[in-house]
């Protein structure tokens, strides 16, 4: 077994390993597989062995070109996966803070032509090629924090030329950089103003005419909606999602993050992939996500964000059965945040996470939110070799930490993309 990247002496081994077939849930989402003096290694972009130091020096073959680190001190994790984000953005929203402190609700900006609007604005100016440029800095800088595979809507063209445009922006960065990014349509994230009249209008638009074009060039895998009270109505919302499910997407929902309009109910009713923010979520939608296997993917830095008072019932849904994965919800209103390290702290303090559920969550269960737990979210053999290292005792001290960046290396698909050099190879060294 002839490795081209070897990784030993890992204080940690964090797998996440066991559940590719189905997502964690229950007590088995705060079951954690730690190997200690652990061992990792890839041939090309491919897993070929996970276990401990002693065994890989029986079985890994370490050639002249083997890149090897030492993993002494530190913790190796799977590469994080951010399960729903709103990478392609033109511009940014700062200038809404002052409005926030002056106590201008989420929802009154976006009725004011605000908050999404003014992003739709400047991401309808501006081009595919800046939006690629976009995309890509912050694509940098969440491999700098670990991420390795994410998710990625649409949603600021709200027209079918701009929706097209973002959608193809995020398809070019998949092509062009280490990160890989699952696509999702999200066409119905507000009504733009020349529908506001008639918006009922604008849904035949998504349905007749985005969604058609969007399924022939294959540029989405998921379709997604802001199912939100002023926003879509949970049967626009269904009249959407089933257009989509018939052209062969799979579906996700922004649910119960405001207001329970019954986007909860609706996830399970259609078999969504995941259902998305969940501060509100009655208790019998828990019941129904929970026997339709719905994906809870909280997003806790938002509510952070947001200074919502109220967290999601991430406890209730776990004893509940209901599986449950974390992610950012990157984004330029609600959380420009793209730290799942952040997002695993605020879920351990505020969504009363174990440190070995929320590392679950953004691996693991986050790739089954995603429909990649085949290929990333656990370090298992034939996997992608998708690795970060953090600077850390043992896994407890990740969600401990807040605000710093932990990470001191990171391998995407067998390349090291961040870090290494300095910090123990004590192979080849490494560009
Ligand atoms: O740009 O405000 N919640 N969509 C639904 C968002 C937040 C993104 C934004
Ligand atoms: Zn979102």
């Amino acid at each position: 077994m002839k490795a081209d990247l070897y990784i030993k002496n890992a204080g940690q081994l964090v797998t996440s390993r066991g559940a590719s077939a189905k997502p964690k849930t229950g007590a088995a989402l705060g079951e954690i597989d730690v190997i200690p003096d652990g061992a990792v290694a890839a041939a090309g972009s491919t897993l070929i062995f996970v276990g401990t130091t002693a065994a890989a020096e029986q079985q890994v073959e370490v050639g002249e070109d083997t890149l090897v680190m030492d993993g002494r001190n530190q913790v190796v994790l799977p590469g994080l996966v951010d399960a729903h984000t709103h990478l392609v953005f033109g511009g940014s929203r700062e200038h809404e803070l002052d409005l926030k402190l002056q106590g201008v609700p989420y929802l009154d900006i976006l009725a004011q032509g605000g908050g999404i609007l003014s992003t739709v604005r400047a991401t309808r100016a501006a081009s595919l090629e800046e939006l690629v440029e976009i995309g890509k800095k912050y694509g940098d800088q969440m491999l700098s924090q670990g991420t390795t595979t994410i998710e990625a809507k649409s949603g600021y063209g709200l027209c079918t030329a701009d929706e097209i445009k973002q959608l193809r922006a995020i398809r070019e960065i998949n092509r062009h950089h280490p990160l890989d990014i699952v696509p999702t349509f999200l066409g119905a994230h507000a009504v733009p103003p020349e529908y506001k009249e008639d918006p009922d209008q604008f849904v035949e638009l998504v349905i007749n005419e985005m969604l058609p074009q969007v399924a022939r060039e294959e540029l989405a895998e998921f379709c997604d909606i802001f199912c939100e009270k002023g926003v879509f109505s949970a049967d626009q919302s269904r009249r959407i999602l089933r257009a989509a499910q018939d052209l062969g997407l799979k579906i996700k929902i922004h649910a119960d993050e405001i207001a329970a309009i019954g986007g909860s109910q609706l996830a399970a009713e259609l078999g969504a992939v995941s259902a998305d923010h969940l501060l509100v979520t009655p208790e019998e939608s828990i019941e129904k996500m929970a026997a339709a296997g719905v994906m809870a993917c909280l997003l806790p830095a938002t509510t952070f964000y947001l200074r919502e008072d109220h967290f999601a019932p991430a406890r209730k849904m776990i004893a509940g059965g209901v599986p449950v994965a974390l992610a950012s919800d990157f984004n330029p209103g609600s959380c420009p945040c793209h730290d799942l390290h952040l997002v695993m702290t605020i879920a351990c303090l505020y969504l009363k996470m174990t440190p070995a559920e929320v590392i679950n969550a953004v691996t693991i269960n986050a790739a089954h939110a995603i429909g990649r737990a085949a290929t990333v979210g656990s370090l298992e053999v034939g996997k992608k070799a998708d690795i970060v290292l953090f600077d850390a005792p043992n896994y407890q001290y990740l969600p401990y930490r807040l605000g710093s960046n932990l990470v001191r290396t990171v391998i995407k698909n067998g390349k090291l993309v961040r870090g290494g050099s300095e910090h123990g190879a004590t192979g080849r060294m490494c560009s």
